[in-house]
This record gives structure tokens, sequence and C-alpha cells, in this order.
């Protein structure tokens, strides 16, 4: 089989890049180790930038995003039993954040995808990108018992932190840049309505909480946790009571409760690869970087990682250039620096971390009394939080 981009993995990255070449006419195939199923099972990413909205409308998906989604104009902090609210719209001249969860997006992608006949392997095995070094890339993978080959002009490596492309670069190639934090983040998943029409982020000496949301009905609710923190441990009624005692009284006394379909626990870690082009092979998405969930960044920077790469290749395909593709891994991690930064610093001020001593802890506390009575450090979060440009 012969492609022009064979793609690896069907995540965000992967869907969103696939359906802008389809309909620029740059045909491809997608590979996913996992089954449409368990993919569209996943519960994650739930704001996007409107550099995302942008690009799932020009991938012609953007429908059920709008009818669906929650545009958002500010988010709250939460200290000191209150709350100081960051007008995100009056700061940044209009910008504003969609509320819409990785799922539905991943749906939206999958079903257009599915309409047009464009390809999507999904249990494929061993998923191995090849010669991408030089002038024959290919792909070669097992499905159903039988090796396959996919010859290629181009690999995109759209799979995820834990995927194989990253891998296959040799190790002399790559330079890694990596935080681990110490602790995670318990979230659930319940059909009650919102504590708040708009996500409020909470610092309390207990732990981190964050309350986000899917719909006016479904709420999402996460609890910074201790990393050997396992979700038998925490019973629904356990974590209804942890996250209300971290919230002011006004939000825990107006939450409303009820049983949990999801729940699990994430890890937190800040994490670059660089470059992410080596030769006929780019890095997208979280192939190439992760960034604490705390920015609501992970899934946006896929995002833009998508719109630098699918530039690039209609330009190669479109005007036989390669400047855009040149330049892809250097635009690409311009803004993932800034994003990783902005979730470190969002982390670093919202969390409890288990050795803070008390010069960290004042330290907090100042940036929390500066950031409420600057609006200009206001405007920094702000901007930040909305998306810098591409
Ligand atoms: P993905 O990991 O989404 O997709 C990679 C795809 O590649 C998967 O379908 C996988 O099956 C496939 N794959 C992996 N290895 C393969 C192989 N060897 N061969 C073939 N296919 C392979 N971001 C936020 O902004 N907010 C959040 O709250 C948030 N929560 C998260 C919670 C968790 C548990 C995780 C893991 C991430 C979270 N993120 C969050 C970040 C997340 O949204 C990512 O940024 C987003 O999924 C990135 O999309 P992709 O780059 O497509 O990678
Ligand atoms: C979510 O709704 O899952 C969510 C929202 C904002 C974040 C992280 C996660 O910063």
């Amino acid at each position: 089989m012969r492609t022009k981009v064979a793609v690896i993995g069907s995540g965000p990255s992967g869907l969103l890049l696939g359906q802008l070449l389809a309909d620029a006419g740059i045909d491809n195939v997608i590979l996913d180790r996992t089954s449409r199923a368990h993919i569209l099972g996943r519960v994650r990413a739930g704001v996007l930038e409107e550099g995302t909205v942008g690009l799932m409308d020009r991938a012609g998906v953007g429908a059920r995003m709008h009818a669906e989604g929650l545009p958002h104009d500010g988010f709250s902090l939460a200290f000191d039993g209150r709350d100081h609210r960051i007008d995100l719209f009056g700061l940044t001249g209009g910008k504003r954040v969609m509320v819409y969860g990785q799922t539905e997006l991943t749906r939206d992608l999958i079903e257009r995808r599915e309409r047009d006949g464009t390809p999507t392997v999904y249990e494929a095995a061993n998923v191995t990108p090849h010669a991408f070094d030089g002038s024959s890339p290919h792909v070669t993978y097992e499905k159903d018992g039988a090796a396959h080959r996919i010859d290629c002009d181009f690999i995109a490596g759209c799979d995820g932190f834990h995927g194989a492309s990253r891998k296959a670069v040799p190790n002399a190639a790559i330079r890694r840049f990596e935080k681990v934090y110490p602790f995670g983040w318990l979230g659930i998943l319940a059909d009650v309505p919102p504590v708040s029409h708009e996500l409020v982020y909470a610092n309390h000496p207990r732990g981190f909480a964050l309350c986000s949301m899917r719909s006016e009905t479904r709420s999402r609710y996460y609890v910074q946790c201790a990393l050997d923190e396992t979700i038998e441990a925490w019973s629904d009624d356990r974590f209804w009571d942890e996250i209300r005692r971290r919230l002011p009284a006004h939000h825990a006394e107006a939450m409303v409760t009820g049983p949990s379909f999801e729940k699990s626990i994430a890890p937190l870690r800040s994490f670059v690869a660089e470059p992410m082009r080596f030769g006929r092979l780019f890095l997208v998405g979280d192939a190439a970087h992760i960034v604490p969930p705390t920015g609501a960044k992970g899934l946006n920077l896929a995002a833009s990682d998508v719109h630098y790469l699918f530039e690039g290749l209609l330009e190669h395909y479109q005007d036989r250039s390669n400047g855009g593709i040149d330049a892809y891994s250097a635009r690409a991690l311009a803004r993932v620096w800034k994003a990783v930064r902005f979730s470190w610093w969002m982390t670093t001020m919202l969390h409890r971390f288990p050795d803070t001593g008390d010069f960290d802890q004042k330290i907090q506390e100042a940036e929390l009394d500066y950031l409420t009575h600057s609006r200009a450090a206001e405007t920094a979060l702000a901007e930040n939080y909305v998306g810098l440009p591409y």
C-alpha cells in the first residue's frame, strides 16, 4: 500500500491532521494500536482555545461543538475562602474558551472520517516507522496475523507520550526535558449540574481542586492526590467530602453530588522532546510534549502542532516548497515552551507540594495576592489561558 502521509495515532492530533490533509486532497492513512471503542472511551481534556475551535471548523466538524459546547468568558480562582474571577473576555479584548470534551471532539472527527471513507486501521500491532531519515520512509504493522507495509512520503507520529514514534528516533538525535510533579489528579465524571457556570480552580491547604464540566448537566471534578493513591481507595462519598473541604463555603454548600460513572487518576509531568522533526518523521502533540492539565494546554498544543505541520505539508504538495516543513519544529516548539511555562506556573501556584517550605508557601501566597491586585498580572494569565497566537 502507498499513501502520501502515514499517520500513527487516532487521537486528536492524528484525526485533526488526517482530516485537514484529506480535505486538501492529500491522501493519508491513520494507524492506531487500539480499538475505536477504546479511543472513544477515554475521558481527558475539556477546554478548547479559539485556535482549536477554528481548526475543528476548518476540518468541517464544528457543528456539534458549537451546538453543544459552552463558550466561557472567564473562570475563578478560589483560595482563602473566597473567589477571584479572571475575566478572560474583558482582559483579552474579547477572547474566550470553549468547554467541549475531548471525547466529543474525537467522536466528531472519527465520524467525519468514516463518512468520507478515509482509511483508519484500528488494532494495528507493532506499528513501526522506518527509513524516515532517507527517501523511502515506510511504516510496518501487524493485523489479523498478517504483516503489512505502507510506503509513504511522510510519517506523522501522533501516537502520544507512550507511542512508538519518538522511541524510533536514535537516542543521540533527540533531547528530552522533563519535570515530574509529586502528585496526581483524581478525576470523576458525574451527571450532576456543575457547582458554578464557570470553572473554579481552588488552592487549599489540603490540596488543589478543580470544578469543571462537560455540559449543564454533567460535571467534571478533580482533586490533587498523592502519587500512590488508587481509585479503589476513593469512594464517591470520600471524593465529594474532600472536594467540598477544598472549596469556599458557598461552593461547598451549593455542590450537587451523585454517583460517578468515571473515575481515574492521572500523574502530572512536564515533558518536551527536541527537535520535533527527524527527516520524514514529524512528532505531533503528546508524542512530543506533555503538560500538567492545570492550564488546559495539552489538547490545545496538539492542535497548534497540527496547524503548523498541515500548513507545511500543504506548501510541500501545492507549492513544491519545503519552507513550512523545514520550519515546523522551531515554530511548534516556540509555542510549546510558552505553554509548558504557563502550565508549570499555574501548577506551582495552585498545588500544595509535599516538601514545600515556609518560604515557598509564602511565595505562592504572594503570587495569588499579586494576581488578584494587578490587572497586568491578570492579563498575563488570561492571554495564556485563552491561548497565545499561532
Ligand atoms: P493521544 O494520547 O490522545 O492519542 C495517541 C493515540 O495514539 C491513541 O489513540 C493511542 O491509542 C495511539 N497509539 C499510542 N501508541 C501507539 C502505537 N505504538 N501504535 C499505534 N498507535 C498508538 N489535556 C488537557 O488539556 N486537559 C486535561 O484535563 C487532560 N487530561 C488528561 C488525562 C490523561 C489521563 C491523559 C493521558 C492526558 C490528558 N490531557 C489533558 C492531555 C490530552 O488531552 C492530550 O493532550 C491529548 O490527548 C493529545 O492528543 P494526541 O497527541 O492525539 O495524543
Ligand atoms: C476538564 O474539564 O477536564 C479540564 C478543564 C480545565 C483544565 C483541566 C481539565 O485545566
